[in-house]
């Protein structure tokens, strides 16, 4: 049952042996001639058993024409419903066998969510990898013309033989569009993988909230507070100033965006929104989706006063305190809002809505039968501009909530007896404290969202940004007695403004990013650590997100091999582990702290999962493995006296000036990954 049961690799002849009545209608003249393709050439057989099928009135109710969202409430009713028949079968087997029925009857991406959620919180599929959603739906992450040319080298190449087609990495706009200049960033393919995972991770409707997930309102903002940052450093290495926070709903929107991509299965293109939009009430009986700018401006001013006062209210009349540590939690619960917002009613649903008001504005009554935009799709949100200026203002709401906490005083940043006297970057064979990054071409493999024969790979090659390997050193002097156990803390934050200003305490730590956070040892005496960039916390290994194109061309063997590697995908991706930086050097702060674990753990059994991009994702069914309020030391403002990062250091903590180059160069990947294998 721990094993994965249906391992791709490379190419195969699968016959499928599935009761006749599973087959739809349509399909039942030919059922043989698919089922059976490969007659007695088949290698493998795969048999799904008949069982008794679950009323499914309720989730076919969307067609499978029919775009689908999570941010539509009567999407996401027919979607639990549905995850709640997966969850409730008895064994993998019955799951198979009704996943095998609904797949060509259940709308294509709400069957996806579903089974994607089953398995990711079944225990008898703890180790089945979900689905790659880049190939499952290439179509929400590549531009569309490559589809046409997809098809066309399929039918005239044979498999094996084929070139991967080649996206430029400029096709949604020029440069004169001054937003574009970050483009590579917002439409990078393992940013949006993440994005998606997250939110399978941590969904916020569904049977699969109520198993109470540890701590995810408070992993909502951090997560996005942190990706917000990472943007904003982007913006910054790019000579474009950090976001500005969509804080009027009534304003022109000036960011357009043209995304360029089509929805397969629903046959549409996704609605382009030129500058100028305004947002405006909606109202679509279709979808089920009727509110007015008034209700959200209502909701934001309800939860502002709940952040002055500190005290939200819930279904029952009660008071709720939002205290210094789990206020956060129930802050992002009521914002986002999920099933665990005290008083969904009373606080209203506002980071979804103003999503929806966004994918929507084209068309806010439905009188051009037009679906929503990239903005009503946690799959593809990322990519738009404007998604930043609405999590900006939602950061914001966060951060008026963060500093009326009372500053973290010297004695709980302390670490008695332990000290940081150096910490170090090290390139290899590059000059110390400089991180270089560069363009590298990676592949994607289309043929599984392919609906066309005849098939086989087809391979997309996407040009991304990527970073060599690096080190960091730290030098750790422990003069207590004994052996004592810390957590390393490593983040980066740039040092100059849009103006070219020093940045103040309270704007640096605002852009300060996680890069890594572990636990280690501290013997008595000097220390010296040493961590690897493919080790941090924060990242998914590079073959998590591309098919490994080592030798250029992806064979059956290098394919990732989900027996060996079975790869968790939630978390940040390692080839956007460090900003681009700049070609002259771009300056940053590295800053180290190691903290007590003694204050920092947390007690609870080792978790048998996935141990990667646990900063961003936590640990399945555990705790979050960091006592400490997330973003710790940077998520309060400073103690008195504090206006620099040298005054707020204590000697636990250390900072080093260091510079990010940019090479603007296509390199190849290197292969990184043993350590990691070695680490799981
Ligand atoms: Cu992740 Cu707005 O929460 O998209």
């Amino acid at each position: 049952p721990n094993e994965p049961i249906y391992v791709p690799k490379g190419e195969r002849k699968i016959n499928f042996d599935i009761p006749p009545n599973y087959v739809p209608e349509k399909y039942q003249a030919v059922a043989e001639r698919i089922l059976n393709r490969f007659g007695n050439e088949a290698q493998t057989s795969i048999r799904i058993n008949p069982i008794a099928i679950p009323d499914l009135s309720v989730p076919l109710a969307l067609s499978r024409q029919q775009s689908f969202s999570l941010f539509i409430p009567s999407h996401r009713k027919m979607a639990n419903h549905l995850i709640n028949i997966f969850m409730g079968l008895r064994t993998v087997e019955d799951l198979m066998s009704i996943a095998t029925y609904c797949r060509d009857r259940i709308n294509a991406e709400m069957f996806i969510y579903a089974l994607s959620i089953a398995i990711l919180h079944r225990p008898d599929t703890k180790s089945v990898p979900i689905p790659q959603l880049s190939e499952v739906f290439p179509d929400k992450y590549i531009e569309s013309s490559i589809f046409h040319r997809a098809r066309e080298e399929a039918n005239v190449v044979p498999a094996g033989s084929r070139n991967p087609i080649e996206i430029p990495l400029n096709y949604t706009a020029t440069d004169a569009d001054p937003e574009h200049k970050v483009a590579y960033w917002r439409e990078d393919l393992g940013v949006n993988l993440h994005h998606w995972h997250w939110h399978l991770v941590y969904p916020f409707d569904g049977p699969m909230v109520t198993v109470k997930k540890d701590r995810r309102g408070e992993l909502f903002y951090y997560m996005h507070h942190q990706m917000m940052s990472r943007y904003n450093i982007e913006r910054l290495c790019n000579n474009l100033p950090r976001v500005r926070a969509l804080s009027n709903l009534r304003e022109p929107l000036p960011e357009a965006y043209f995304p360029k991509l089509d929805q397969m299965v629903a046959g549409r293109a996704w609605p382009a929104r030129p500058s100028g939009f305004l947002l405006s009430d909606l109202n679509r009986s279709v979808d089920n989706v009727k509110f007015d700018l008034t209700d959200l401006e209502r909701y934001r001013d309800r939860i502002l006063e709940t952040i002055r006062t500190r005290r939200a209210r819930n279904t029952q009349g009660q008071t709720v305190i939002l205290d210094d540590f789990n206020g956060i939690d129930i802050l992002g619960n009521i914002l986002e809002a999920s099933i665990l917002s005290p008083d969904l009613n009373y606080y209203g649903d506002l980071h979804n809505m103003v999503h929806m008001a966004i994918a929507y504005c084209h068309d806010p009554d439905n009188r051009y039968l037009e679906s929503f935009g990239i903005m009503g799709d946690p799959t593809t949100a990322m990519r738009d501009p404007i998604f930043y200026r609405w999590h900006e203002f939602v950061d914001l709401i966060f951060t008026e909530f963060k500093d009326s906490l009372p500053a973290y005083s010297v004695q709980q940043l302390n670490f008695p007896g332990v000290s940081v006297s150096e910490v170090r970057i090290t390139t290899p064979g590059a000059n110390p404290n400089t991180l270089n990054t560069h363009w590298t071409k990676s592949d994607v493999d289309l043929s599984r969202g392919l609906d066309f024969t005849p098939r086989g790979s087809v391979m997309a090659r996407i040009q991304h940004l990527n970073n060599e390997d690096f080190f960091y050193t730290i030098n750790v002097n422990n003069s207590n007695n004994r052996e004592v156990m810390g957590t390393v803390r490593i983040f980066i934050a740039p040092k100059f403004d849009e103006t070219g200003r020093h940045f103040t305490f309270n704007d640096q730590r605002l852009l300060m990013i996680e890069m890594d956070r572990f636990v280690t040892k501290l013997k008595r005496g000097q220390n010296i650590i040493s961590r690897s960039s493919n080790e941090s916390s924060l990242t998914i290994p590079f073959e998590a997100t591309f098919r490994n194109v080592d030798q250029g061309r992806p064979s059956a063997e290098n394919l990732f091999d989900f027996d060996q590697f079975n790869f968790c995908g939630c978390g940040w991706p390692q080839h956007m582990l460090v900003p681009k930086g700049t070609k002259l050097g771009f300056p940053m702060d590295l800053f180290v702290m190691v903290s007590n674990y003694e204050l920092d753990k947390v007690d609870q059994q080792d978790s048998t999962g996935c141990r990667v991009g646990v900063s961003f994702c936590g640990l399945r069914d555990r705790k979050y493995p960091d006592a400490r309020s997330m973003g710790f030391p940077f998520d309060r403002i400073a103690r008195a006296g504090v206006g620099s990062m040298n005054e707020f250091l204590t000697q636990n903590m250390k900072i080093q000036n260091f510079t990010v180059r940019f090479n603007d160069e296509i390199r190849p990947q290197r292969r990184n990954t043993t350590q990691r294998i070695s680490r799981q």
